[in-house]
């Protein structure tokens, strides 16, 4: 049996109001994220990937069919998703707000550049800051659940954080209105979580250079 599980969310349901909403969260996280495991863990059963690791069927993603690729991407990129807000949120800091603010300007920008980023990608998919293996700092979006560790990403590299872009994320609580999502997600943004990624990503790249 495949061992994935629906990981434990830091917060309460109702934590994130009155950015997201309790509704939203409780489709969000036990409704839909439930669902990718549960479908990952069926879609795995009888194929030969049954022991690969999550990020192993990520960085294969084109080997693997669509019921594969769309829930090992579900179950991804919701756990980091819930990983990386807070009801009490830490601003950007140190490292990786020195690094923002060089790459883009100042961290307003750098809002405004994703918020840009996000708002231009049509359909279901996400939005990401990531790090690719230069060190450098791109935003990128995805289609589906697909993300940037994927082999079939047009843009690569390792994910600091994701915005959902799918409807569901915020349809109850903004309706078509997803330039105020965005605009609220900063304040439900931990970047706690989102520089000790940035940390973890240094050292990975630095191993691999020397
Ligand atoms: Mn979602």
């Amino acid at each position: 049996m495949a061992q994935f599980e629906l990981p434990y969310l830091p917060y309460s349901t109702s934590d994130l109001e009155p950015y997201i909403s309790e509704a939203t969260m409780e489709v969000h996280y036990n409704k839909h994220h439930r669902g990718y495991v549960a479908k990952l863990i069926q879609a795995l059963e009888d194929s030969k990937y049954e022991d690969w690791p999550l990020v192993e069927l990520l960085a294969r993603a084109s080997l693997l069919g669509d019921k594969i690729r769309n829930n090992a991407g579900g179950h991804f990129n919701h756990t980091l998703f819930w990983s990386i807000l807070s009801p009490e949120p830490i601003k950007p800091y140190g490292k990786l707000l020195n690094q923002i603010e060089a790459a883009f300007e100042s961290y307003e920008s750098f809002q405004e550049q994703f918020a840009r980023k996000a708002m231009s990608h049509f359909g279901s998919g996400w939005a990401w800051l990531i790090i690719d293996s230069d060190g450098i700092l791109q935003l990128t979006t995805t289609a589906n659940q697909d993300n940037p560790l994927m082999d079939v990403a047009e843009q690569k590299g390792y994910p600091l954080f994701g915005l959902d872009l799918w409807e569901h994320a915020y349809y109850l609580d903004y309706q078509n209105n997803k330039a105020d999502y965005i605009d609220a997600f900063w304040n439900v943004l931990d970047w706690t979580e989102v520089s000790k990624r940035h940390q973890d990503a240094l050292l990975n790249i630095a191993s691999k250079i020397t």
